[in-house]
């Protein structure tokens, strides 16, 4: 981690108390479920919670100043040592919501970014949480080191606090900030050359994305046979992998696992992590994974289009996927919830359930993604013919006098090199070749 990090592993079990202010009712018991998720992934443990009914935050406290004072007693009964509060606050809420309980408060932003810190392993993910992280600080420079900064340890105050005052200079984490950048664009570029290289691999790219937790590492696996990192926990995915998955009827496809999305995704973290996200933008097409046993399904779903949206993803092809079926024991509900959602397939990546289903539904993606062609190709291009099986489906194939006969579909790629040999007749069978029809 570099020295300019505030943010810090966490290394002991902080005693935390969550505040939400959830203003839908019916939302309050999921993200309530999902902050605590959160916090106990980040390593805290969560010894109470703590809401109040309001449509806005308070500028100051982000809860009432009153309710402020009800969370100090809250937090003093509890021998709590951190206050986490489940949407993103201004210095100014952080510092008067300090002053008031007397210990340490942090935001959904830092809870995130904490996580992601922890799971960081590659160079490029480390270096793009460091630049979430240094872009969250650095409007908020001037009211950060308040006394709370001087524990040493703990969610969001990794460096320690006279390391951290150190740093306090807006210049040098501006600086900071465009080296990080630096160092980000050269590993994009790096990717973009093994996306070129994958690129001339005969094989069309999928990714595979969706909330947090959803199972698609686990579907990775299950198609695949790899052996991905795949747990209950959130976020277990953070650096992108891709693996090559052979279909029936001799198709494959290069298929990417990568970080997962939820509800309000940091912006700086989705601005940060581009050079990961690149994948999911220019994959052939999408693999959205649903947990259908979810009670928030929906929002699920909903939050990822949104980040989609936000990556630019627009026109791609997206098969939806419901996974964990297995844990659904009304069929017709499945039935209803692949009716509701064209182009979606029920599947459980855990046992394989319908994934005869998933495949089909990969299959014809794909051909719709190939373009139909017609050619005669002189035999002095008879080396484009193997290209032709090899990046996409010949349906017919005839030599005859005149030339090579083709009927096939191909990626665009080998579709613009056989492009110059088009014809728009059947072959005419008094060129007296050998007419093959593939399967
Ligand atoms: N019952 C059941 N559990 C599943 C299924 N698919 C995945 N899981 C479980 O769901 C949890 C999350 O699975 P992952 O594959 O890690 O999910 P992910 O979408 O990759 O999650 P992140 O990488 O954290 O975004 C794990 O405990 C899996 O065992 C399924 O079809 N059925
Ligand atoms: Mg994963």
């Amino acid at each position: 981690m570099s020295r300019h990090s505030v943010f810090h592993e966490i290394n002991i079990k902080e005693r935390s108390v969550l505040v939400l202010i959830e203003p839908d009712e019916a939302m309050r018991p999921y993200a309530l479920e999902e902050l605590t998720a959160l916090a106990e992934t980040a390593g805290a443990e969560v010894v109470g919670d703590f809401y109040q009914r309001r449509d806005r935050p308070s500028p100051t406290h982000y809860i009432g100043s009153g309710k402020a004072e009800e969370l100090f007693a809250g937090v003093q009964d509890l021998s709590a040592n951190l206050v986490i509060v489940d949407s993103e606050l201004s210095t100014v809420q952080v510092r008067n919501l300090e002053d008031t309980v007397k210990c340490r408060v942090i935001d959904r932003t830092q809870l995130i970014l904490d996580i992601f810190a922890q799971r960081a392993r590659t160079r490029e993910g480390r270096l793009q949480v460091q630049l979430a992280q240094l872009s969250y600080l650095l409007p908020r420079l001037s009211g950060l080191y308040t006394k709370f900064e001087r524990q040493q340890g703990g969610i969001g105050v990794r460096g320690g606090a006279g390391e951290t005052k150190l740093e306090t200079d807006r210049r040098k984490v501006r600086e900071t900030i465009s080296d990080l950048e630096a160092q980000i664009s050269e590993v994009r570029n790096q990717r973009q050359q093994q996306r070129i290289q994958r690129r001339k691999l005969p094989y069309p790219s999928a990714a595979i994305v969706g909330y947090t937790s959803a199972g698609k590492s686990t579907l990775l696996n299950k198609l695949s046979g790899s052996e991905v990192y795949a747990d209950a926990q959130l976020f277990a995915t953070l650096d992108p992998t891709t693996r090559r998955v052979d279909l029936p009827e001799g198709w494959s496809i290069l298929l990417t696992d990568t970080v997962g999305f939820i509800r309000n995704l940091p912006t700086d973290l989705v601005a940060s992590f581009r050079a990961t996200l690149e994948e999911t933008i220019e994959a052939d097409f999408l693999i959205h994974v649903v947990d259908a046993s979810h009670p928030h399904r929906e929002v699920q779903h909903q939050a990822v289009l949104d980040v989609l949206d936000d990556l630019g993803v627009v026109g791609k092809p997206i098969i939806t996927v419901f996974n964990k079926c297995d844990l659904i024991r009304d069929s017709l509900f499945l039935q209803l919830l692949q009716e509701d959602t064209p182009g979606s397939v029920c599947i459980s990546a855990q046992t394989g359930a319908g994934f005869p289903d998933l495949m089909a539904c990969v299959i014809e993606t794909l051909q719709g993604l190939l373009i139909e062609v017609k050619v005669c190709l002189p035999y002095s291009k008879s080396d484009l013919v193997a290209k032709c099986y090899e990046q996409g489906r010949v349906d017919k194939i005839e030599y005859a006098e005149a030339g090579i006969f083709m009927e096939a579909h191909l990626t665009p790629d080998i579709a613009g090199k056989v492009a110059p040999y088009r014809i728009t007749e059947e072959p005419s069978h008094a060129h007296g070749g050998v007419l093959e029809t593939l399967p």
